[in-house]
C-alpha cells in the first residue's frame, strides 16, 4: 500500500525509537548516484550510507550475485563449511596483503573482534601481565556503538548513563605521534586509529602522523590497528587510507562497502601469529563468514577493483576539492578530506551544518552534517564527472545564496 511521506514519517516516528534524527525523506528506491523518494522526487546521495555503498546503490553485478546465491544457499553457521567463505578469505587477503583474515557482520562486531584479538596477543605473545592489557585511541573516535567500544569514546551523548564502562582504553589527542610515545606502557597491547577521522568531521592528519604511530609502535612492540570500516575500500583515493603513508598496519579492520551496501559482512585482516590466537570455539557468531554475505562481499571487491573505483575516487576527488575551494563563500572556514570524501567546515557565524544539508535537500542532495558545523561529502565512488558537476552546482548555490 502505497503511504504518502507525511504518513511514512508519522508511523516511523510512533514505533521506531527515537535514537536518530532524520532529514524527512522517505526513500523507496535507488540506483547508481540516485535515490527516489516515495513522491517520485530524485536526489543524489552524498552520503553514501557512511561509505557502505561505494559501489553506488543497488549495483546490478552485486545484485544479480545476491539474489544468485540465495536462491541456492544464504547460511550454514560455521558448525559446517561452504563453497563461498574460502574464496572471500582468499581475495581478500591476497588484495589487501595479509596472511589471515577473520569474518565478522557489522563494523562494531569486527572492531570487537580486534580488540579481544589484541588483548590475547598481548597476554600470550608479549607477555602483559593478566587482565592489564591497555589499548591507545585517540580523542574524537568513532568505532562502533557497543558498551565495550563507547568506553573510549570522547563523545558524551555516546557514553553517558551507559555504564559501568569497560576498562582497558587510554585516550590521546588525535595527530599528536608524542602524546603516543607518552601513552605507552608496558602493557599496552595496541594503539586502534581512524586513518581519517569519519565522524570526527573528515578530519586529515598531518603528513606522516599514522607513519610516526606505526614506528613509535614497533619500536615499543605494540601493535598497529588502523580502523579503515569507513575510510577504506578506495573512499580516500587509495585502497586503504593507510597506503597514502605507505604503512601496512599490524591489524585493519574493514566493513561497509565490503558488501556494497547490501547485507553487513565485516572482517579482521592480521597475521597469522595475531589471528592465530583464536581456537576453536574461542570466538564467532551466527552470520559471520556466511555464504550469502561472503558470496556478495567477493563481488563488491571485484566491482571495485574492476571498474577502477579506487582512481576514480583519487582523480574526481581532487576535481572535487579543486572547485570547491573555487567557491567564495562567506560561511566556510575550510575544506578537509581526501579521494570522494571531504568536510565542509563552517564558520561559527554560519549557524550550524544542519540548515545546510536542509537547503541542499530542497536543491536534490542528500548529504549529513556531523558536529554542528561540518557538512560531510562522500558520494558513491561511481560518480561520474557530469554528475559531480551537477552536485557542484547545488553546493555552490546553498554556500553562497544562505
Ligand atoms: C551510527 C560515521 C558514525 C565507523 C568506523 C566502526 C563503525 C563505523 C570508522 C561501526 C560506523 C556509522 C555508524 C552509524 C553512522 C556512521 C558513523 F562515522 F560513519 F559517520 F556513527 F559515526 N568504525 N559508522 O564509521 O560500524 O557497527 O555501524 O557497522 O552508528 O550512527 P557499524
Amino acid at each position: 500500500m502505497k503511504l504518502t511521506a507525511k504518513e511514512y514519517i508519522e508511523i516511523e516516528d510512533r514505533y521506531g525509537a527515537h535514537n536518530y534524527h532524520p532529514l524527512d525523506v522517505v526513500i523507496s528506491r535507488a540506483s547508481g548516484v540516485w535515490v527516489e523518494d516515495v513522491d517520485g522526487n530524485r536526489y543524489m546521495d552524498f552520503l553514501a550510507a557512511y561509505s557502505a555503498v561505494n559501489q553506488g546503490h543497488c549495483h546490478p553485478r552485486i545484485i544479480s550475485v545476491l539474489k544468485d546465491q540465495a536462491d541456492r544457499l544464504t547460511l550454514t553457521s560455521r558448525a559446517f563449511r561452504n563453497d563461498q567463505w574460502p574464496m572471500l578469505a582468499r581475495e581478500a587477503c591476497e588484495l589487501l596483503g595479509y596472511e589471515m583474515i577473520l569474518p565478522m557482520n557489522t563494523g562494531a562486531e569486527a572492531v570487537e573482534t580486534a580488540i579481544k584479538a589484541v588483548r590475547r596477543w598481548g597476554y600470550q605473545v608479549k607477555g602483559i601481565p593478566s587482565d592489564r592489557a591497555e589499548i591507545i585511541a585517540c580523542a574524537n573516535n568513532f568505532h562502533g556503538r557497543t558498551t565495550t567500544i563507547v568506553s573510549f569514546s570522547t563523545e558524551p551523548s555516546y557514553r553517558e548513563n551507559f555504564g559501568p564502562l569497560t576498562p582497558g582504553f587510554k585516550i590521546i589527542p588525535y595527530n599528536d605521534s608524542q602524546a603516543l610515545e607518552k601513552a605507552i606502557s608496558p602493557h599496552t597491547a595496541a594503539f586502534m586509529v581512524e586513518p581519517i577521522q569519519g565522524e570526527g568531521g573528515v578530519d586529515v592528519p598531518d603528513e606522516g602522523y599514522l607513519k610516526k604511530c606505526f614506528d613509535t609502535c614497533r619500536t615499543h612492540n605494540v601493535l598497529f590497528v588502523a580502523d579503515e570500516i569507513q575510510s577504506g575500500l578506495g573512499r580516500t583515493g587509495k585502497m586503504m587510507a593507510c597506503d597514502h603513508e605507505g604503512i601496512k598496519p599490524d591489524m585493519v579492520i574493514i566493513g561497509k562497502a565490503l558488501s556494497g551496501g547490501t547485507v553487513p559482512v565485516s572482517a579482521v585482516l592480521a597475521s597469522k601469529e595475531i589471528l592465530g590466537v583464536f581456537k576453536p570455539g574461542d570466538h564467532g557468531s551466527t552470520y559471520g563468514g556466511a555464504p550469502l554475505g561472503a558470496a556478495v562481499a567477493r563481488e563488491s571487491l571485484r566491482v571495485l577493483v574492476e571498474e577502477k573505483l579506487v582512481e576514480k575516487s583519487a582523480e574526481l576527488g581532487e576535481y572535487l576539492m579543486g572547485e570547491l575551494r573555487k567557491i567564495n563563500s562567506p560561511h566556510v572556514e575550510k575544506y578537509r578530506g581526501k579521494g570522494l570524501w571531504i568536510g565542509i567546515v563552517l564558520k561559527q557565524s554560519a549557524g550550524g551544518a544542519r540548515r545546510f544539508c536542509e537547503a541542499l535537500m530542497q536543491e536534490g542532495l542528500l548529504c549529513k552534517e556531523t558536529h554542528v558545523n561540518i557538512i560531510r561529502l562522500a558520494p558513491p565512488l561511481v560518480i561520474t564527472r557530469d554528475e559531480l558537476d551537477w552536485a557542484l552546482d547545488k553546493i555552490r548555490n546553498v554556500l553562497t545564496r544562505l
